[in-house]
């Protein structure tokens, strides 16, 4: 899953593609290295970001689905938001994948239109809210309570009449989390696996591995994001969000050709 944000803040490349020629042109290029969906967002959750309104948000994220379907009509875009308003609209404009990084808690209206809509959706732990998520977070044990709380609004949406099939799960790298945390929930991927639904995992530059390497340099940190690719996917995550989609591809493509190869005896 490769990230198209179209936002004037986001942590590692806000004002970039903030351009509707731009985000096209990166779009073109995360799809020719084998992005397999893009994931569009229009209001950053990076620490500390503010909330944009949802008519803000729709303005950002709709002439980029528009222009990215008019040229290439096959793609799986995902639309990252937690307004069911902007998924609506970028739905309607083409997106089959809802990600909702507050994991149906932002908008009580987004199980309904999931299901309405037969969209696909990413259901992602947060503890707080960006803009003080990074505050002292807290948790007695974190995989236990990410794990329940992804069950808990898993039943949700299930109850609202999505089908089990168009259900991820995420724990969520990063938000409200303290770099403990988040390598404890790396330890215990596994734990995500609801019902059997896709683990999606995002860690893609964030901090959290800055501080565990000492080297705060953004550009440190597409190395360690490979390695954690690798890592996930021999653990069977099925999603990666990524910035650098060319090394991640290769990661995952080289560890799904080892697993491939089965436990039977030598080939050769
Ligand atoms: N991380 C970010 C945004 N959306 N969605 C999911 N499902 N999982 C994640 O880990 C995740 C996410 C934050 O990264 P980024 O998009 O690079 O930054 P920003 O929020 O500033 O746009």
């Amino acid at each position: 899953m490769g990230i198209l944000n179209v936002t004037p803040d986001s942590f590692s490349d806000g004002g970039r593609y903030d351009q509707v020629e731009a985000a096209l042109a990166h779009a073109r290029t995360m799809l020719a290295e084998g992005a397999d969906i893009l994931d569009i967002g229009g209001e950053s959750t990076r620490p500390g970001a503010g909330e944009v309104s949802a008519e803000e948000e729709r303005a950002r994220v709709l002439p980029v689905i528009e222009a990215i379907m008019a040229e290439m009509p096959d793609t799986v875009i995902s639309i990252d938001t937690s307004k069911a308003a902007v998924a609506e609209a970028a739905i309607n404009a083409g997106a089959a994948i809802i990600n909702d990084v507050t994991g149906l808690l932002g908008d009580s209206q987004m199980a309904r239109l999931a299901a309405r809509t037969e969209a696909g959706l990413v259901l992602m732990h947060m503890r707080g809210r960006p803009r003080t998520m990074q505050q002292a977070p807290r948790y007695e044990d974190v995989v236990r309570e990410v794990r329940d709380f992804l069950e808990c609004q898993g039943k949700q949406a299930l109850a609202a009449g999505v089908a089990q099939e168009c259900l991820v799960f995420d724990p969520g790298i990063g938000f409200g989390k303290t770099v403990e945390h988040n390598l404890r929930l790396l330890k215990h991927l596994e734990e995500f696996r609801v019902w059997n639904c896709p683990v999606l995992l995002g860690v893609s530059r964030k901090s959290f591995m800055g501080a565990v390497l000492d080297a705060p340099e953004l550009e440190a940190r597409k190395w360690p994001t490979v390695a954690l690719t690798a890592y996930a996917i021999e653990l069977g995550v099925r999603l990666i969000r990524v910035h650098d989609v060319r090394p991640n591809v290769h990661a995952a493509r080289m560890i799904e050709a080892i697993i491939s190869q089965g436990a039977g005896a030598s080939a050769d």
